[in-house]
């Protein structure tokens, strides 16, 4: 039998035959600024014990300031999970559980609240969308209607970091995870206090508590005290790729939301580690 021409084709990669964990070999094919997958998306972080667990009187004004946000915004809004999260981490701890199985559980409780704020906004053709179709459906829902609502809660569940029996990585830290990587035109974390302060205004030293009208990652890495987001959320803003700055605002003051998505500064600006763009 004569012998068949050759054709097999050689699919060059430039990171072929090299262990990516060189750096100076990966970087000149990976240091490029990924592309904003959805630049026209705002990202809004409603918290789960701030806002969602006061129940009507500071849900009811702010799915009002909502609707009346959708003509203006295409908007993804994510819950955190509050107090039932906070029950069932010391029900979990107290039993044993490691961290990679407390985690789904407080996740749960982020997904309740959305599905509960979804509902609010149902008759405007806002619905909860599940995890997979964040991942994978959200531009077709999103052209769909002008907004959903998702679990800010990030779904590593067992993969969660066993670095404290805590989750690290909350309902802050996955609404910017999953904001920086969609390339979203911004994200608004929803508080109920006016921005970060030099130490929590609620606690025992709240007297001498100064609010910080712009901040950033770094400089709040430095801060010892306790801070109205994840402490994870530092991390995940230090190698930011697209979202440079994160505005935290206070969610029981009508308007500061709307003020927010308008570009205005009404809570605490927090730079990250992202090159503006
Ligand atoms: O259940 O409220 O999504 O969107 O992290 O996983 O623990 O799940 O383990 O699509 O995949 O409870 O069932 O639950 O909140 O997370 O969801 O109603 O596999 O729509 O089935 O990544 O919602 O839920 O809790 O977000 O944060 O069925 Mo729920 Mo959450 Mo629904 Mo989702 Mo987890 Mo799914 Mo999932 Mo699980
Ligand atoms: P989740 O969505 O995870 O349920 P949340 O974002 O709704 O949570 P908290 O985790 O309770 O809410 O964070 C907000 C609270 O953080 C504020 O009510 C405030 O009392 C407290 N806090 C602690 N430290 C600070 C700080 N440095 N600046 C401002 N608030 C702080």
């Amino acid at each position: 039998m004569a012998d068949a021409p050759n054709e097999i084709k050689h699919v060059a990669s430039p990171l072929a035959r090299q262990t990516l964990l060189d750096a100076k070999l990966t970087r000149p094919v990976a240091d490029k600024t990924p592309i904003r997958l959805l630049p026209w998306l705002q990202v809004v972080k409603i918290g789960g014990r701030s806002i969602m667990d006061r129940g009507a009187d500071a849900i009811l004004p702010l799915v009002e300031e909502i609707r009346s946000l959708l003509p203006e915004h295409r908007l993804l809004i994510l819950t955190g999970a509050g107090l039932r999260a906070r029950h069932v981490y010391s029900v979990g701890l107290d039993l044993g559980l490691p961290v990679g199985s407390l985690a789904p559980l407080a996740a749960s409780e982020a997904g309740q609240n959305g599905h509960i704020l979804a509902l609010l906004l149902a008759s405007e053709g806002v619905s909860y969308v599940e995890r997979p179709t964040i991942a994978n459906q959200l531009a077709i829902h999103l052209t769909a209607t002008r907004a959903v609502v998702g679990s800010a809660f990030p779904p590593y569940h067992h993969h969660e970091f066993p670095t404290s029996r805590i989750p690290p990585h909350r309902a802050d830290t996955g609404a910017f995870l999953l904001a920086d990587a969609l390339g979203a035109a911004g994200l608004t974390i929803v508080e109920d206090v006016d921005g970060v302060y030099t130490t929590d205004p609620k606690g025992p030293d709240g007297k001498q508590a100064q609010l910080l009208r712009e901040t950033s990652a770094t400089e709040l890495a430095k801060l010892k005290g306790t801070l109205p987001f994840d402490r994870a959320l530092l991390e995940v803003m230090a190698t930011a790729r697209h979202i440079d700055r994160v505005q935290v605002v206070n969610g029981l003051e009508p308007g500061r939301l709307t003020a927010a998505l308008r570009g205005q500064h009404v809570g605490s600006i927090v730079k990250t580690g992202a090159r503006s763009t």
